[in-house]
């Protein structure tokens, strides 16, 4: 009923003053697109295929995928984006390897991917003392519970402190001569055949890596697609762009660290994206490229807006318990499987909030300031409260003015009010953490844009101004979740 009333009064406001409210955004693609047909090479176009109204692109629904134009496609030709997970190191952490988990990962989680990562170089890692026979027995396991699991999994040779990939390649050459030979029948694998080379190794050192490899898994599957590592720990697909590899079903990692890495490696991947080039978020973290440090909810979330509108698949680092922050679980969390939202860290809820993960919901987390870094908001289903917080001088709250369900859709129509606690300002705009996937359903008396779990607010032409110790009210929005 308020929503009513509030319509009439927008109508009203606009007759009276004859202000065209702000154009609505698109919805968060994590609530769910339509599939768009469009060339698979417009980098431009919206994300689209990975989430339609039957789920996301899986196994079942999408088949062998392969490379088009800057485009991972379905076996039919249809835009995929994959979302998902990443393992710890295999031979440490091999316990999430399982039908349970990777079952739940699918259906409660949302994710049709799993990557499984399996260090070079780390003690006890595939060629510096573990043991070959258990963790090649590991990624078959993990493939085949994947393909079970209705899930693509990449199986992922995790150079790291080896810095240059040619420094283990007889180990690689044999590992994916036997893995793609094993794996050949499967039509979920993907192999990532260097995850970061780092330190003084240039393109051309993996390049020649590369021309290796590829022909080895070649020999046994000639379609699969293959993700190569860039310089600089994944970040230089500049360097790629500028001399990619002849096969047409290869693509480039990019890798960041949201609070490390910000809008610098955002245009280096738009601007890939944009000149052709097949670019997969292989992996990426929330905080620091140390794989801790504080999380950084903005950039982490104008990361996902980014991927999403250009359709660009992204791996989450990673499956552990370990007291880092980088890790989805809560530091020393025994389950293998079962997990609930308590269970989850901080970036494990706010992953969950960004696949939508509908095993999440039922329990309705809502588990807001609980241990959440930075006093940011945790829920993952639709936030029930009041929502505030501070832009700089700028003090915000977000009350429910409204709400209700529309099919099985909570909805919430927010009244948004502003206090200036600084000196005068001219124009003004809040970033609202909403904290679970939304769709923006309408808007007014601001500009408004939906970037991943956020919702950034500006003025409108007429309300920019706020003298010192003032207030603006009379903004509102309703968000569909
Ligand atoms: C980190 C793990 C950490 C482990 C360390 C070294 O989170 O527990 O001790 O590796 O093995 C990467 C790497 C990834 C790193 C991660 C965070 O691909 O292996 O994991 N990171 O440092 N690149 C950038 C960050």
């Amino acid at each position: 009923m308020a929503k009513k009333h509030r319509r009439t009064w927008i109508a009203a406001l606009a007759v009276a003053s004859a202000l065209s409210l702000a154009p609505l955004v698109a919805c968060s693609p994590s609530a769910g697109q339509p599939t768009a047909k469009g060339p698979a090479a417009d980098a431009g176009a919206p994300a689209a295929g990975e989430t339609t109204a039957e789920g996301p692109a899986t196994p079942s629904t999408a088949g062998a995928l392969r490379v088009e134009g800057s485009r991972l496609v379905s076996e039919t030709g249809e835009p995929v984006q994959l979302r998902g997970v990443s393992t710890h190191g295999l031979a440490w952490l091999p316990q999430y390897v399982s039908q349970p988990f990777f079952d739940e990962l699918r259906q409660d989680w949302g994710a049709n991917v799993v990557r499984l990562a399996l260090y070079t170089a780390e003690s006890g890692g595939y060629c510096t003392g573990g043991d070959q026979a258990q963790l090649k027995q590991l990624v078959r396991d993990g493939v085949d519970y994947a393909a079970k699991a209705d899930l693509y999994a990449i199986v992922d040779w995790h150079v790291l402190a080896d810095q240059d990939p040619n420094a283990f390649i007889d180990d690689a050459l044999a590992f994916f001569a036997e893995m793609s030979l094993d794996l050949a029948d499967r039509s979920n694998v993907i192999y990532e055949i260097c995850n970061e080379p780092n330190g003084a190794t240039s393109w051309e050192q993996v390049r020649a890596y590369a021309e290796r490899i590829i022909p080895v898994i070649r020999a046994n599957d000639p379609d699969a697609v293959i993700v190569v590592g860039t310089p600089t720990w994944s970040q230089r697909v500049d360097e790629a762009a500028a001399d990619p590899l002849p096969d047409p079903n290869v693509m480039y990692s990019l890798h960041f660290y949201a609070a490390t890495h910000q809008q610098d490696l955002r245009d280096k991947l738009e601007a890939a994206v944009a000149g052709g080039l097949p670019v997969f978020v292989t992996e990426f973290g929330i905080c620091d490229a140390s794989g801790n440090g504080a999380i950084d909810y903005a950039s982490a979330d104008a990361w996902v807006a980014l991927m999403d509108r250009l359709g660009v698949s992204y791996v989450c680092w990673n499956l552990s318990n370990k007291d880092e922050a980088s890790a989805l679980f809560q530091p020393g969390c025994a389950k293998a499987s079962g997990f609930d939202e308590a269970d989850l860290s901080a970036e494990g809820r706010w992953l969950a909030g960004v696949l939508g993960a509908p095993g999440f919901d039922a329990g309705g987390a809502g588990s807001e300031g609980e241990g959440a870094d930075d006093g940011a908001p945790a829920p993952i289903a639709a936030p029930s409260g009041e929502l505030s917080g501070t832009s700089g001088s700028l003090a915000w709250t977000a009350s429910v003015a409204n709400s209700w369900t529309e099919g099985t859709s909570p909805c919430r129509q927010y009244a948004l009010s502003i206090r200036n606690q600084g000196d005068a300002v001219s124009s003004w705009e809040v970033k609202v953490p909403i904290g679970a996937a939304f769709s923006l359903q309408d808007g007014w008396n601001g500009e408004y844009a939906a970037e991943g779990a956020v919702l950034r607010i500006a003025n409108a032409g007429y309300n920019g101004a706020i003298p010192a110790g003032g207030e603006v009210r009379d903004i509102g929005f309703i968000l569909r979740f």
